[in-house]
């Protein structure tokens, strides 16, 4: 059977950069091609400059590299999206029909796109929340997850196409930062604690949100790939939950290793996106479909986010 080859597009963003390290161990690293609008800071493997809006660029890389899955991660998050919400939109759903149209002409064997918590909006239970529920989200990063699950669907149907994906809670990682998510804080609050500084949290102490530690987010979407075809049932996205905290639990947590660390509560417009999303997931289908089972929790998490950051701000 001829190799696996993998595009990963969004390769220089927070999943991106992990995924395809990651991804390189498993498959080598020629196997596996990182792409994104620029060039990253180092360079461990090949690297395209690709700008994913653009169809006939993509073709051709596809082509050229003789790739057979892609992992599609480029996309403008929540809460950069609200600033401009007709460019968010016409970002992510440019390059997304880019990635689904190669796949159909190409024939690529799969494709991993990336849905979010922030597909839910406020007719959901915001507890536990179902895999089939309400889909009335408060973004328009949202509403672009929404449109891209059921493109996803509607791919696999009239094509054939084996897309799949799923939704992530905002997701905690000491190797790369998030950049313009509702759920950044959960990161940034590590990076100041870690430097001894003071940290001003822009959502409220009791929020509630799904999260999930990065080890757990990449082992989800590669088992999700591995997966055989035949256990897939649900072709728009599913629930993926790891653990849920407020800003007030994380910070008691990093307290237990810095207790003169002090948080300050000033909620900005992040807040009523926050307000809208689930504060658990019920993910008993990623279970049930293919085993799914997430391995870190707040106090684990925690431990780890510290060991790793104080190595590098050493
Ligand atoms: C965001 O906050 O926008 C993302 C997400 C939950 O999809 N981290």
């Amino acid at each position: 059977m001829a190799k696996d080859k993998i595009l990963v597009i969004g390769a220089n963003g927070q999943i991106g950069t992990v995924l395809l390290e990651q991804l390189r161990k498993i498959h080598g690293t020629d196997q596996v091609i990182g792409s994104d609008i620029v060039a990253p800071r180092e360079e461990n493997g090949p690297f395209v400059v690709l700008d994913a809006t653009n169809v006939l660029a993509m073709v051709e890389t596809v082509h050229r590299h003789g790739i057979t899955q892609i992992y599609h991660l480029a996309a403008v998050l929540s809460a950069k999206g609200e600033l401009d919400p007709l460019r968010a939109w016409e970002l992510n759903m440019r390059t997304l029909f880019n990635v689904f149209e190669v796949a159909r002409e190409v024939k690529l064997d799969k494709v991993f796109f990336p849905s979010s918590i922030a597909a839910f909006g406020d007719s959901a239970p915001q507890y536990d929340t179902p895999q089939a529920t309400y889909l009335d989200p408060s973004t328009v990063y949202g509403i672009s997850k929404v449109a891209g699950e059921n493109w996803a669907g509607y791919y696999h149907k009239r094509y054939g196409v084996d897309i799949r994906s799923l939704r992530y809670p905002g997701v905690i990682s000491y190797q790369s930062m998030p950049g313009g998510g509702t759920t950044d804080y959960a990161v940034e609050i590590f990076h100041e604690a870690v430097q001894h500084k003071p940290y001003t949290c822009f959502l409220r102490e009791d929020t509630l949100l799904p999260m999930i530690y990065m080890d757990d987010a990449i082992r989800a979407t590669l088992e999700l790939m591995e997966a055989p075809v035949e256990n897939i049932r649900i072709r728009s996205s599913y629930n993926l939950a790891g653990v849920s905290f407020t800003p007030a639990q994380v910070t008691a947590e990093i307290k237990r290793y810095y207790p003169d660390f002090e948080v300050q509560y000033q909620p900005d417009f992040r807040q009523m996106i926050a307000d809208s999303w689930p504060k658990s997931v019920d993910d008993t289908a990623a279970y049930q479909d293919w085993g799914w089972k997430p391995q870190f929790d707040l106090a684990r998490m925690t431990q780890v986010m510290i060991e790793k950051l104080s190595e590098k701000y050493q």
